[in-house]
């Protein structure tokens, strides 16, 4: 049944694809470099529960020890969130780790090219990477974009990181043909932040309609979809208070050099420190939410 050597998928995981049950991808660097231990294991344990839930079969994907893991086991995860060195692979380190042996965390990029790879159409996360605050002079575009126009997973999440360009990251993702479509909303989510007051290609309202949109798209030749759901009102960081927690990480971010793949982590992580862990309490939540919402839509497309 694992007909990919070079990957390992957990049986539980390769039985549901096979027979066309709902299974949803979960990602490992959010884990490894978004959350602090042990709030980083507990959410992954408890997005992981989230999708059992609902009724579907969940798949944390990593690289261990130089294999690509299509659903990895407790002890896996449990050594993963303690190991803060672990590398942050996007798809281009893919290859870095398997050939190394390294053990990697796999980012939006990696793990929606590996759930593909293992014929997994659902993915969930916190928010998706993209066009950093000063892409104009750094070109600092996340490989997520690029790999949401060439591979066919719909990645439910709550937006974009709100320490991102909003406006510049939906002018990349419309570039690169990617629907961008809200779950109950009109405007896009910002992920901390319940809205960033920017339009959505489309809006839908229920995980059927969501369902419907998904095999249109695949039908048609489509590639990457962004589901977004806003973040629970009573859990999201007001704005203002917000954007100047983040003039404060990113005043010191470039007091310490901080850039390129480093910079994601730094900045939620002294989010973290500067709103005492608001940013974290958020990120917690919205997981949840989206790994159920990603379960839901999953059993109306194979249930
Ligand atoms: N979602 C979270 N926390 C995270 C990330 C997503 O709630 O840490 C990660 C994802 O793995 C995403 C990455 O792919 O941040 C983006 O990093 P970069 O901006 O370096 O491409
Ligand atoms: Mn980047």
């Amino acid at each position: 049944m694992n007909r990919s050597p070079f990957m390992h998928v957990r049986p539980e995981v390769a039985e549901a694809v096979e027979r066309q049950r709902p299974v949803v991808a979960l990602e490992s660097t959010l884990i490894v470099h978004g959350l602090p231990w042990p709030l980083n294991l507990e959410t992954a344990l408890a997005a992981e529960a989230a999708v059992r839930a609902e009724g579907a079969v969940p798949a944390t994907i990593a690289i261990w020890e130089g294999k690509p893991v299509i659903g990895l086991d407790a002890e896996q995860l449990h050594a993963l969130a303690q190991q803060k060195n672990a590398l942050k692979a996007s798809r281009r380190d893919l290859a870095v780790a398997v050939s190394k042996k390294l053990s990697a965390a796999t980012t939006v990029a990696a793990t929606m090219y590996l759930a593909n790879l293992a014929g997994i159409r659902l993915f969930a996360t916190g928010g998706i990477g993209g066009a950093h605050r000063d892409s104009t002079h750094s070109w600092d575009v996340s490989a997520d974009v690029s790999e949401l126009a060439r591979t066919p997973v719909a990645v439910v999440c709550s937006g974009a990181k709100s320490i991102l360009d909003i406006p510049k990251t939906l002018q990349v993702l419309e570039t690169a043909s990617v629907p961008v479509i809200g779950y109950g909303t009109d405007e896009f989510p910002a992920f901390y932040i319940h809205s960033s007051g920017e339009p959505i290609t489309a809006r839908v309202d229920s995980p059927r309609q969501a369902a419907d949109l998904l095999r249109a798209h695949w039908n048609l030749g489509g590639a990457g979809v962004i589901l977004a759901q806003p973040i629970d009102p009573h859990v999201a960081l007001e704005p203002e208070s917000f954007m100047s927690a983040l003039s404060t990480a990113e005043e010191e971010a470039v007091g310490a050099g901080v850039h390129g793949k480093e910079l994601t982590p730094f900045l939620l992580s002294k989010l973290a420190e500067i709103t005492e862990g608001q940013t974290l309490r958020a990120n917690h939540t919205l997981v949840l939410a989206n790994a159920r919402l990603a379960a839901q839509v999953a059993r109306s497309l194979w249930g």
